[in-house]
Formats: structure tokens, C-alpha cells, sequence
């Protein structure tokens, strides 16, 4: 099998790639190694900064995102019982963020690339990429039972934090940053209504907590909870009467319970490579880089960085000139640590440490006192959160 870009992962990442690539002309190969199923269910991120949602509507994929996509102007900020709302136009100077769930954006990119884009095979695992420092980079992969290969010009890695791309790159040439939080989040999907109309975080003394939405009917929730837990350990009643003693306020507020569809937990990670690319290898997304969701960035950076690569392949196949191939990792590493940088601010912000002393609650009080007192303070939040324009 042949192709110009071999693209692993039919996530955000890889699906939009490959959007991009077709409208630019550019005949590509998506591998995605689970079904079309399961990637359309799976839970993710939420929230859309105006870049992805002006690349979505460029992309051609943004039409259902603009009939359902729900336009958020704030945020509440809840602790000491008291709500802080932080408004994104008044401090960004009109800028806000969409909420349309991630799995509605795989399946909206899906549905278009199956009506007219190149191949994109599920159930098609990528086993290895090889040759990434010469002309001629190749994908070995299994697909229905059989071993084949798929030779390419480029290799688009957009197979996550645990896929099988960010591994071709010599250890010698590879560095990696991290940090892990003693932390995860346990989330939900549950049947009522969001109790509030915008999201809230809140900073408890028994942990964060968080207040989100998937559409007008349906509410997404989190707690933080220790590392290594088990879903399975939290029942609905223990999950509401936590979430409850989080969200408590002095005004009585109070929160909507409804029927749970969906628990699990995710861990809580700052991670990225260096560089993102490898010969004609690129790395896209959570293969390159993990931020922990308190910032709402991981969906938002996959999709900069899809931005980012195709519009370099484009200058290539135009042009000949290879400089924006030649800068796309740096290009993506500015925005990727911004992201990191704020996501890592917002963690430590609104979570408590298992061994947090009594100096480090106070500390965090004064933080959050600051950032909803000061506008210079509360500027910094909102132009992080609702995202820079992509380069
Ligand atoms: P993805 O992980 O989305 O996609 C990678 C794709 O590659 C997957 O479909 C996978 O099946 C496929 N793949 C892997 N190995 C392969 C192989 N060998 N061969 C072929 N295919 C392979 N971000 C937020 O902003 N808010 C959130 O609330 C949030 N919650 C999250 C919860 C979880 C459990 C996780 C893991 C992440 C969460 N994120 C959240 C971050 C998430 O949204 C990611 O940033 C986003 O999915 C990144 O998109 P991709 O880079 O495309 O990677
Ligand atoms: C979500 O809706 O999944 C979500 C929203 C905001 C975050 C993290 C997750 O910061």
C-alpha cells in the first residue's frame, strides 16, 4: 500500500489531518487501530477555544459544531462556599469558548471523510514506523488478521499518548518532560440538566471538583480523586454526596442529580516530547504532548497541531520549500508550553495534594483570592483558557 501521508490515529488529531491533507490535495492513509464505534463513544474533552472552532469551520467540519456548539462567555470559581464568575469578553476584550464534545467532533470528521476522503481503515494496528530518517518512511501494520506495509513520504504520529510512533524516534535524539500529579479524576456522564449554565471549578479542602456539560440535557462531572483508583470503588451515591460537599455554597446553591451512563478515571499528567518531528516523521497531539485536563487544552492543542503540520505539507507540495516543515516543532512546542504552563497553573490552583501543608491551603487561597480580585490577575486566566490564535 502506497500513499503520500501514512497517518496513524483517527482521533482529533489524525482525522482532522486528514481533512486538511484532502482539501489541500493531498492523498493520505488513516490507521486507526480500534473500531469506528468505539472511538465515536469515547469520553473526552469538551471545550473549544475560537482557534479550533475557526479551524473546524475552515476545515468544512464545523457545521453541526455551529447548530449544537454552546457559546460560553465565563466561568465560575468556587471555594470558601463563595462563587467567582471570571468573564471572558470583559478580560480578553471579546474573546469566549464553545462547548461541543470531542466524541461529536471525531464523528462529524468521520462521516465527512468517509463520504469523500482517502482511506481510513479501522481495526488497522500499527505495529511499527520504520525508515523515518530516510526518503522512503514505511508503516508496518496488522489489518484484518494479515500483516502489510504501508510506504509513504511522511508519517503523521497521531496515535496518542500510548501509541507506537512517538517510539521511532532514537532515544538519543528524543527528550521527554513530565511531571505526574499524586492525583486522577473521576468523571461522569449523568442525565439532567447542568446545574449551572457555564462550567465550575471548584477548590474543596476534600479535593476539586468540576461541573461541566456535553448538550443542555446532559451534564459531564468530575472529582478528584487519589491516584490509582477504581471506578468501580465510587457508587452514584457516594459520587453525588461528594460532588455536593464540593460544590456546597453559602447562597444554598445546589446541585441536580440524574441516572449515571458513563464513570471512569483518568490520570492527571504534564507531559511532552522533544522534538516533534524525526526525519519525515511528525508527531501530532497526545503522541507529542499530555496536559492535565484542568485546563481544558488537550483536544485544542491536537487540533494546532494538525493545523500547524498540514499547512506545512501544503507549503511543501507548493512550493518546494521545506521551512515550515522544518519549523513546525518549534512552531507547536510555543503553544504546547502555554498550554503546559497554564494547565500546570490551574492544577495546582484548585487541587489539594494529599500531603498538602497548612502554609500550601493558604498559599492557594491567596492565589485564588488574586485571580478573581485582580483584573491583571483574572486577564492571565481568561486569554489562557479561551486559547491564542493558532500561528
Ligand atoms: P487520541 O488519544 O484522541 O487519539 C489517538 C488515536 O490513535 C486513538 O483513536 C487510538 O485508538 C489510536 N491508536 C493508538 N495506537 C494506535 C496504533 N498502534 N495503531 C493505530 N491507531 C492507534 N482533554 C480535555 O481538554 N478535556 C478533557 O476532559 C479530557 N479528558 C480526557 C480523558 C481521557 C481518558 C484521556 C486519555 C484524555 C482526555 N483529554 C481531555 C485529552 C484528550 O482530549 C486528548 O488531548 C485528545 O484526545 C488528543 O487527541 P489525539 O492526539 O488525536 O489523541
Ligand atoms: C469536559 O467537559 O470534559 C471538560 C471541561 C473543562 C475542563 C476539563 C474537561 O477543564
Amino acid at each position: 500500500m502506497r500513499t503520500t501521508v501514512g497517518i496513524i490515529g483517527a482521533g482529533p488529531a489524525g482525522l482532522l489531518l486528514a481533512r486538511l491533507l484532502r482539501n489541500a490535495g493531498i492523498d493520505a492513509v488513516v490507521l486507526e487501530v480500534r473500531d469506528r464505534a468505539h472511538v465515536e463513544r469515547r469520553q473526552r474533552a469538551g471545550i473549544l477555544e475560537q482557534g479550533t472552532v475557526d479551524a473546524l469551520r475552515a476545515a468544512g467540519a464545523g457545521a453541526r459544531m455551529d447548530r449544537e456548539g454552546l457559546r460560553h462567555d465565563g466561568i465560575e470559581l468556587r471555594f470558601d462556599r463563595r462563587r467567582h464568575r471570571v468573564d471572558f469578553p470583559a478580560l480578553t476584550g471579546g474573546r469566549s469558548v464553545t462547548v461541543y464534545p470531542q466524541t461529536e467532533i471525531c464523528k462529524d470528521l468521520i462521516a465527512l471523510h468517509l463520504e469523500g476522503g482517502g482511506p481510513l481503515l479501522f481495526g488497522a494496528e500499527a505495529l511499527a514506523v520504520e525508515g523515518a530518517d530516510t526518503g522512503r518512511p514505511r508503516v508496518r501494520f496488522r489489518h484484518e488478521g494479515r500483516e502489510d506495509v504501508l510506504e509513504c513520504a511522511y508519517v503523521a504520529g497521531c496515535d496518542g499518548f500510548r501509541g507506537v510512533s512517538r517510539g521511532a524516534v532514537p532515544a538519543g535524539i528524543g527528550r521527554t518532560f513530565e511531571q505526574r500529579y499524586p492525583f486522577g479524576w473521576l468523571g461522569i456522564l449523568a442525565e439532567v440538566p447542568p446545574s449551572h449554565d457555564e462550567l465550575v471549578y471548584a477548590r474543596h479542602d476534600r479535593g476539586f471538583a468540576l461541573l461541566s456539560m456535553r448538550s443542555p440535557a446532559v451534564s459531564r462531572l468530575y472529582l478528584q480523586v487519589p491516584e490509582g483508583t477504581d471506578a468501580r470503588e465510587w457508587s452514584e451515591e457516594r459520587i453525588w454526596r461528594e460532588l455536593e460537599r464540593r460544590f456546597e455554597t453559602a447562597d444554598g446553591w445546589t446541585l441536580r442529580r440524574g441516572p449515571v451512563t458513563q464513570k471512569s478515571v483518568t490520570s492527571v499528567r504534564s507531559y511532552v516530547h522533544e522534538p516533534m518531528r524525526h526525519g519525515r516523521l511528525f508527531l501530532a497531539g497526545d503522541a507529542a504532548h499530555v496536559v492535565p485536563p484542568t485546563g481544558a487544552k488537550g483536544l485544542n492543542l491536537a487540533v494546532g497541531d494538525a493545523v500547524t503540520l498540514a499547512r506545512a505539507l501544503a507549503h511543501e507540495r507548493e512550493t518546494g520549500s521545506a521551512a515550515l516543515l522544518d519549523a513546525y516543532s518549534a512552531t507547536c512546542l510555543r503553544r504546547v508550553w502555554q498550554a503546559e504552563r497554564f494547565s500546570c497553573d490551574m492544577t495546582t490552583l484548585l487541587h489539594r495534594a494529599p500531603d498538602a501543608t497548612a502554609f500550601e491551603d493558604r498559599l492557594q487561597l491567596a492565589r485564588l483570592e488574586r485571580v478573581t480580585s485582580s483584573r491583571a490577575a483574572g486577564t492571565d486566566l481568561a486569554e489562557a483558557y479561551t486559547g491564542f490564535p493558532l500561528e
